[in-house]
């Protein structure tokens, strides 16, 4: 291509620059970060491992021990109602949602890890609160194990995470809304 006919080469202007869309998401400064932990009993040995790995991650990213708060309901059943009440309290910047649901040989697992999900769905949808899902459904509890604090890290921190991006994030807009 002679040099007359070949396109002139892209400037990097600082008008062309602004045309690139904001990008806003959250981050991990839990600094001032209300958050509140559900954590159900049932199969309490996994349910530990899981709060323990949340709570070591929140205080890793700044979140006070005294912003937060542990409430322990009998199985991941008894989660939804209250995740959605505390959602609504207008407490805590999001809520974090843990427990494991075991396969048995019934089809009771798909009940309770249903409406566990859905129910915790919901609850976020409902209030706009970000609300954390950390239950594990798995088939058995060598799988759960290896999910809270084993081989395959710890659901309970990595939700923990999420919880403090989301509530960040949410901070973010509203704060552009204003
Ligand atoms: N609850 C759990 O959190 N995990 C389970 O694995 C489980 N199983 O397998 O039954 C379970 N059941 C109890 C349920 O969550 C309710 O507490 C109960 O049905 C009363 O509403």
């Amino acid at each position: 291509m002679s040099p007359a006919r070949r396109p002139a080469p892209a400037r990097r202007s600082p008008r062309r620059a602004a045309e690139f869309p904001e990008v806003i998401q959250g981050s991990l400064d839990g600094a001032g970060l209300r958050i509140a932990i559900v954590v159900s009993r049932f199969n309490e040995f996994v349910g530990n491992r899981l709060l323990d790995g949340a709570l070591r991650a929140l205080e890793g990213h700044g979140v006070r021990a005294r912003d937060t708060v542990v409430i322990k309901v009998p199985g991941a059943f008894e989660i939804p109602p209250v995740a959605r009440l505390l959602a609504d309290s207008g407490r805590h910047d999001s809520v974090i949602c843990l427990g494991a649901v075991l396969r048995g040989e019934t089809p009771h697992f798909d009940r309770v890890a249903g409406e566990a999900s859905h129910g915790i769905a919901r609850a976020s949808f409902e209030t706009g609160v970000p609300v954390l899902f950390g239950v594990l459904t798995v088939d058995t509890l060598d799988q759960a194990v290896d999910r809270s604090g084993g081989k395959h890290g710890n659901k309970g921190a990595e939700v923990a995470e999420g919880a403090i991006e989301m509530a960040r994030l949410v901070r973010a807009l509203a704060a552009k809304q204003r």
